[in-house]
Formats: structure tokens, sequence, C-alpha cells
């Protein structure tokens, strides 16, 4: 952005350093009318609108927008997607005196609601994506944002469904090549990433090649609303309009920012350099965002900003963005005002995307890629295997059918990981801080016992299932890059194992070093090189806490009195009550874990006492004994 005094001849800057892009936003109150006949709760609420038009409002932002109220859509601009009879069927049900006919109209389609006002607000909606295209692709306005219900995508030339009367962005994507050939506007790019297939936009560009229609929805192999074959990445149009429509059907749903980015990197993006659009509409649902009561996905404001500033890089930033679905109030709220501070470029993007893609995302884009190749030739390369080896691992859970423990076992595993997510962006702003800190320092992670084993340590960092004996499930580290390095060593001490299996560790029970040093004794180490913010997300999850913590455990004053003391207590309350600090190498502080908590040394105890070496007492001593002495 330009600064004050800078000489500019874009629109970006000007001397109070906000933007000079001119972003356009429709609302109009009279879409809210649109509702359910006999005031019955349904996810497609007017407050949608609502909340994201106050949002912009109490954030300040819409201020500094151009406000367009709505505008009718013509019958000649909807014929030029719909036919005659759907445009008409749609007209009359502002005249129906009664709902019972309304409602049977309602009943011949598929998730579709009516009521007096229905009509009126599908008019207003797509004539209003039209009417800002139109402004957009002008050059009166850079940019812009239709609050609009009812939805669009769904709609197919003949038919209302999945909550869509008619398909606003087609009909405003066949308006600028149609009837406005003089704007120039000879290739449109629309992108759609609604949760949700856009069934009804790939029907009605199916033969053109004059409009790229890129989606990317859960599929599951066609059991995820609209079900069928029609979202499947081997959709790519027919005849002239072959290679012209990209499908990427996710098998599986909480997919998130790593997972959507990865479809926008390696397929979205670089097709977009080859078809150079000359402006880009997007179908900009939010029912792929975390908290979604529909979609099951996990994609963050930040998220949606990103993929939205890539696109910007296109068509000079001439893009339009309609509300197509998203069902949770917050989220939609908050994702809308992302996309409008990337749209008035003010914001400089905050965040990180903390996970890797699934592993069965890579296998869809490779799909997709290769299918596409034959058009696209970007998309013709093999992805590095270093590439997809970035993955995050889905649970395998087996049910058996009689065991409601292990059912439970798998909505806990489940619900552990999508809190782990719905959190994501708050770290971006609650936790940050300490997390940038002490992401610059490294220490060594001195592991001993079950922990040296690689696969099970990494679990603390990537995240998956420590151990086949027992039930628990590792988050990960926010930051999942795997350690720097690797190095054993060995140190003169004792190598204990507790009890042959504990309940939290299952078979192999707990190990911990004897810390008085044996010179007889050779206790063996994996050391990984860790950041200090990493090693904090391993003693979260080794103490059976939440990784989300505003606060560290492990921060640089503890390191520096540890690298002094020798060994601290922590006060966590978990299995290991003490960090010890081995020494250094490479000038790099080598930390371990030592017991004890009370449940842990409770565990040690029994496990002495039962194999008939220690009185309880004896014990007792013994454990508090090692655990307070430094090595
Ligand atoms: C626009 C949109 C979803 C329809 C789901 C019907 N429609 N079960 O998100
Ligand atoms: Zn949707």
């Amino acid at each position: 952005m330009a600064m004050a005094g800078e000489s500019s001849n874009n629109n970006y800057g000007d001397c109070d350093g906000k933007s000079h892009r001119k972003v356009g936003l429709v609302y109009d109150e009279t879409m809210c009318k649109h509702d359910t006949p006999n005031g019955e709760d349904h996810p497609e609420c007017p407050d949608r609108i609502r909340v994201i038009w106050e949002k912009l409002q109490l954030a300040g932002v819409s201020q500094r927008c151009v406000v367009l109220g709505g505008s009718k859509a013509e019958d000649k601009h909807l014929q030029l997607v719909h036919t005659k009879d759907h445009v008409s069927v749609v007209k009359s049900l502002s005249t129906k005196k009664k709902d019972y006919r309304r409602n049977r109209i309602a009943s011949q389609w598929n998730s579709i609601y009516l009521n007096g006002s229905s009509s009126e607000a599908a008019f207003l909606a797509a004539g209003s994506v039209v009417e800002l295209a139109e402004k957009v692709a002008e050059g009166e306005l850079d940019c812009g944002y239709a609050i609009v219900r009812p939805p669009g995508h769904h709609a197919e030339p003949d038919e209302a469904m999945g909550f869509c009367l008619f398909n606003n962005v087609a009909v405003a994507a066949s308006y600028l090549l149609d009837e406005r050939p003089e704007l120039g506007v000879k290739k449109i790019l629309i992108v759609d990433w609604d949760v949700h297939h856009g069934n009804g936009t790939q029907k009605m560009f199916w033969k053109d090649p004059r409009v790229l229609f890129f989606s990317v929805h859960r599929h599951e192999h066609g059991g995820f609303y609209p079900a069928g074959d029609d979202g499947d990445y081997n959709m790519v149009g027919e005849g002239p309009g072959e290679g012209f429509n990209i499908n990427v059907p996710w098998e599986q749903g909480r997919c998130g920012d790593a997972d959507y980015l990865a479809a926008w990197d390696h397929i979205l993006i670089p097709v977009a350099k080859e078809f150079n659009p000359d402006i880009i509409l997007l179908s900009a649902g939010f029912d792929a965002a975390i908290g979604d009561p529909l979609g099951g996905c996990r994609v963050t404001p930040y998220g949606y900003s990103v993929m939205l500033k890539k696109l910007m890089e296109f068509a000079q930033g001439k893009i339009v963005l309609a509300l197509e679905g998203g069902y949770n109030l917050d989220s939609i709220a908050k994702s809308s005002l992302a996309c409008v501070q990337v749209l008035l470029e003010d914001k400089p993007i905050q965040g990180s995307s903390e996970a890797y893609p699934f592993e069965s995302t890579w296998r869809v884009i490779q799909a997709v890629r290769k299918k596409l190749s034959a058009y696209w030739p970007s998309l013709a390369d093999v992805l590095s295997s270093n590439l997809i080896d970035q993955k995050t691992p889905t649970p395998i859970i087996v049910f058996s059918s009689s065991d409601s423990e292990t059912e439970d076992y798998a909505d806990d595993i489940l619900d552990q990981m999508s809190r782990l997510n719905i959190e994501n962006h708050h770290v971006d702003t609650v936790s940050t801080s300490w997390r940038r800190d002490l992401s610059k320092v490294d220490v060594w992670y001195a592991s001993f016992g079950s922990n040296m084993w690689k696969p099970r340590f990494l679990c603390y960092i990537q995240g998956g299932q420590v151990s086949r004996g027992n039930k628990k499930v590792c988050v990960g580290s926010m930051d999942k890059t795997p350690p720097k390095q690797i190095m054993w060593e060995s140190f003169p001490h004792r190598l204990f194992f507790g009890r042959e299996s504990s309940v939290t560790w299952g078979v192999g029970g707990v190990a911990f070093i004897n810390p008085l040093t044996n010179l007889n004794d050779q206790t063996h180490m994996c050391l990984y090189r860790i950041t200090l913010e990493q090693f904090n997300d391993v003693l979260f999850q080794e103490n059976g806490l939440k990784v989300d913590s505003d606060s560290p455990l492990f921060g640089l004053d503890t390191l520096q009195l540890v690298e002094k003391k020798g060994s601290i207590p922590l006060a966590s309350g978990g299995w290991y009550g003490n960090i010890v600090c081995l020494g250094k190498e490479c000038d790099i502080p080598i930390l371990t874990m030592t017991p004890p908590s009370e449940a842990y040394a409770n565990t040690m105890i029994r496990g002495l006492v039962e194999g008939g070496r220690l009185s309880e007492e004896e014990a007792k001593a013994y454990i508090d004994n090692a655990a307070s002495k430094p090595l």
C-alpha cells in the first residue's frame, strides 16, 4: 500500500493510509422477508444476512464501501440461464393468496420453502448480483460483495432446489457475456467454495468455454448433498466446454484451511493463470466454515481471506462475491468480515494454517490434476512425494457394533480434533504472542522409553494415536514442523519401568530414568530438536492438557531457571512434575521430563511396592528424592 507522502498513481493509497479501492456492498433488508411459511426454524434464515451486515457495520468497514440497495432482476436476464417457465413460476409465487398453493409448489422441489416474499427476494438476489457484477466489469467499482438470499448455486435451468430459487451468479455471468459485449468480458472464472457442489452453475455452463467453473465441495463419493455423480472430478464439461468444468470432491468432512489451500495452490491457481479471466465471480457460501451445522468442515476466517487474496491476483482484482450457503451466524459474519477486509486491501493477513491436508485431500487433488491435465498443461507435473507426505492422518476408528464405549471414544477423538481447530483462529489472536516468541528458540527434547520410538514421539508434533494398546490420541502441536534434527545420546543413568501397563499409557506402562547418576548403567535417549513452542505443546499433551492455552507451561524465564538449577518442578498437575536439564548440545539445552506428579508417583509407588522391591514409605521417599535431584 502506498504510504503518506509517496506519489501514487494507483488507487490503493492515500494520505491517511486507508485503502481507496472501491468496494461495492449490496445489502437490502427486503431479502430478509423470504422465510418459512409458518415461522418454523430453518438454517437458511433471514438473520444470516442481517448478522453479516451488522458485523460489517460494527467493524466500520461497510462505511468505507460503496453500499448499494438491491435491484430486481429482469425476466430476460433470468432467462439467459433459466427456462421461461421457471421464471414465471417463481414470479407467480407472490400473487398466490394462500400459503398452501405455494407449499404445493415448494414440495415439488427438493429442499425449498416459500412464503409470500420469496419471489421478491429471489428477484432481488439475482438482480443485485447482476448490478454489482456490471459495476465491477465497467470499472465503476473495483470489486464487491453481494450479501444476498436466497442463495443460488443449486438452482438449475428449470428447477429450484437446495434453498436456491434463481442461480444468481450464473445469471450475472450470462448477463455480462451475452448482454454487455461492449464491456469486453469474454472469459469468466466462477469459483464456488460453498461446501456443497454448485450443480446448477455446472449445468448452465456445461458446454460453454467462456465460463470456467471451479467447485470444491464435500462429495463423499456422491453421498453428500446434492447427492449423485454431478460433483465428481471426471465431470469436466462437454463439447466446446470440455475441460472448463473443474470439480474438487472431498472424500471426507473436517476439511480445513490446509485442504482448501492445497486445492488452491495445486489446482485452481495454476489453471486460473492459464485461463486468464477478465473477471471472477465467487459463489461465496460460508458453510465450509468451522462451526457450520451442515458443512462439517473447518475453514477459518483466515483461510477464507487467503483464498480470496490469491484470487485477487487475477483479472486486475475484479472479483464479485455472492453469498451462497453458510448457516452458523457467527462463522458467516466473521468469514464475511475477513473477506471484505481483503477486498479493501487494508489488512495484512495474519494467522497460519497449523495442519497439513488430509491424505484423502492429496488423493483427490492428484486425481483432479490427472484428469484435467489434458486441458491444462500446468497440472501435468506429478506432485513431489515430499509435498504429499505432509499429511494429517485420519484416525481409523473401528466400531464393533455392541461396543458403545468405542463409539464414545470415536466421538471423543473427533470432538477433540474439531475443538482444536475451533481454537485455531483464537490462536491467531489470543495466544500468538507467546507462541511467536517461543517458536524462535530451539531445545532438545530428550526422550526415553516409548517416546524414543520416532513415530510415537511424532504424534505429539503431528497428531495421531500414540499407542495401539490405549485410547490416547494426540492432537499434535500447533506447529507441525517435524524435528529439525534427531540425535541419540547415552547418559549414565538407569532406565526404570513402572508397571507393565497403565490406564493412560496402556501396554508398555510408563518409564522414567533414575535421576541419580549411575556410572554402571547407560540410559539411551533420543534427542529431538524442536522449538520451545513445540516443547510446550508436547508438555501439554504429555500432561493431558489442551494445547490452546493462553500461556506456556515452560517459558523463556523457566528455561533460564532450569539451565541454572538443573531441575525445576512444573505446576501442571500432570504426569511429569519436573523438567530436568541434562546439559547442552550445540549450545542448545537438553531437556527431559521426570516424575512425579502425585498421580504418577502413586503409579510408580504401586509398581515398586507390588513388585516387593520397597515398602510404601521407602518407595515414596525414593521417588521424592529421585525427582528433586538434578542429574
Ligand atoms: C446453498 C446451500 C444447501 C442445501 C442443503 C439441503 N444449500 N439439505 O448451501
Ligand atoms: Zn452450501
